[in-house]
């Protein structure tokens, strides 16, 4: 396989964030409103009564203490606890896009490519805002890029599932250079009235070239050295919704057909699984976990990321070996590890190795060791 390297990547992060205490504050005011509303019912005994939130909670149980995200108003009015996003016509850029691009630039220029140079542009997220035409064919048009472009869609996982086609794609020689992009609008699809759920995620957007070693410009490269992809069934998080939802009215707009997880249990069981992958892996590459400068992992909860370093390297990390970017970002998603990569590798040295790894919905679990060249 000819050599394949990372040599740029973007971030877009919106304008607008949300504290745990704005969020709260919200939903509790909603859970009021609620109870209210059902009161006979739960005085009959016939419904439980929604209970506080609390921003304790939150950031002890997930680390995440503020999220950004595309539309702060209608989040927390406590009447709506949906974000606002008007639709826009066929003629305007889709809100995906204009994320896209921005993220899309910044890795272009990181990379010093312009539009000629790619000739395939890959949009990896866990939920699209239409069904077709693909995100990737209206960024790929947006951007001026010839060639081909498809959309793919593998939750958590769907970046580093991505950055595998890439570089399988340039390897194979069926593009020269990829711009993968991965705008994660992930309130679209939270349930903002679920005390469970409400808190984990928020929106962003991240891009990342690949393109053959021999093209490469940039000053800052990352070669892929191996690239490991594992997925297992599993119903633990899930979300219904879809063009059949229409064929049964009875389950239109039930909790099931946004995110619902059980979190306990994606816990115990992908912890594990993540940390032998990456073990594995390593093995593989005959690379020992004392050889890693760097794990860039998923951003969805931070005893997770602490629990997975430590079985790898076989004692606890320190931020900079495995660098949390969830406190303010929360869980984007695919996008999680790509933000880490983003803005915590400045410090590493020509030779420096690093893994980048994500996990979620699938199950699914991507996992790419890079070396900085
Ligand atoms: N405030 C106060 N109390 C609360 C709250 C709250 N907001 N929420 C729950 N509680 C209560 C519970 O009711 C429970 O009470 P009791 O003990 O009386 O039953 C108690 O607190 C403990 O609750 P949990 O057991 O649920 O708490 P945990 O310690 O397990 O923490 C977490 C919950 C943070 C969700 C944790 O389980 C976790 O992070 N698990 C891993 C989840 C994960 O990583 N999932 C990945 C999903 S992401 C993915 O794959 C992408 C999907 C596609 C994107 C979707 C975008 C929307």
């Amino acid at each position: 396989m000819s050599k394949t390297v990372i040599s740029g990547t973007g971030l877009y992060t919106p304008n607008e964030s949300i504290s745990n205490n704005e969020l709260v504050e919200a939903f509790n005011a909603y859970a009021q409103l609620h109870n209210l509303e059902h009161k006979d019912a739960i005085a009959a005994g016939h419904e439980e009564p929604l209970q506080p939130s609390s921003a304790e909670f939150i950031e002890k149980a997930s680390g995440i203490k503020n999220r950004y995200v595309m539309n702060k108003a209608g989040i927390l009015d406590p009447e709506r606890m949906v974000p606002l996003l008007p639709e826009r016509s066929n003629d305007e850029p889709s809100i995906q896009c204009e994320m896209a691009i921005a993220a899309a630039n910044e890795a272009m220029a990181t990379a010093g490519k312009v539009a000629a140079d790619i000739d395939m542009v890959l949009v990896a997220a866990s939920n699209l805002q239409r069904a077709y035409p693909a995100m990737a064919v209206e960024i790929q048009d947006a951007l001026g890029i010839k060639g081909f472009a498809f959309d793919m869609n593998v939750a958590c996982s769907s970046a580093t599932f991505g950055l595998q086609q890439a570089r399988d794609s340039v390897a194979s020689g069926s593009a020269r250079c990829v711009l993968m992009v991965n705008p994660e609008i992930c309130t679209g699809h939270l349930n903002f009235k679920d005390r469970d759920s409400h808190f984990i995620f928020g929106d962003v957007c991240t891009a990342v070239i690949v393109e053959n070693a021999d093209t490469a410009t940039a000053a800052e490269q990352y070669e892929i050295l191996g690239s490991k992809l594992q997925t297992i069934y599993s119903n633990n998080i899930r979300n219904n919704f879809g063009f059949l939802n229409r064929g049964d009215e009875s389950g239109i707009g039930k909790a099931d057909k946004l995110f619902v997880q059980e979190g306990r249990k994606v816990f115990k069981e992908v912890c594990p699984a993540v940390a032998k992958q990456i073990a594995e892996q390593l093995d593989e590459l005959n690379i020992l976990p004392s050889q890693l400068k760097r794990m860039w992992l998923h951003q969805a909860n931070l005893s997770m990321n602490q629990l997975i370093a430590r079985r790898v390297l076989g004692r606890d990390a320190t931020e900079t070996e495995a660098p949390t970017i969830l406190d303010e970002y929360a869980n984007t998603s695919s996008a999680g590890s790509i933000i880490a990569f983003h803005k915590a590798r400045n410090d590493l040295q020509s030779g420096d190795l690093g893994v980048l790894c994500s996990f979620g919905a699938g199950y699914s679990i991507g996992s790419l060791v890079i070396r900085k060249v």
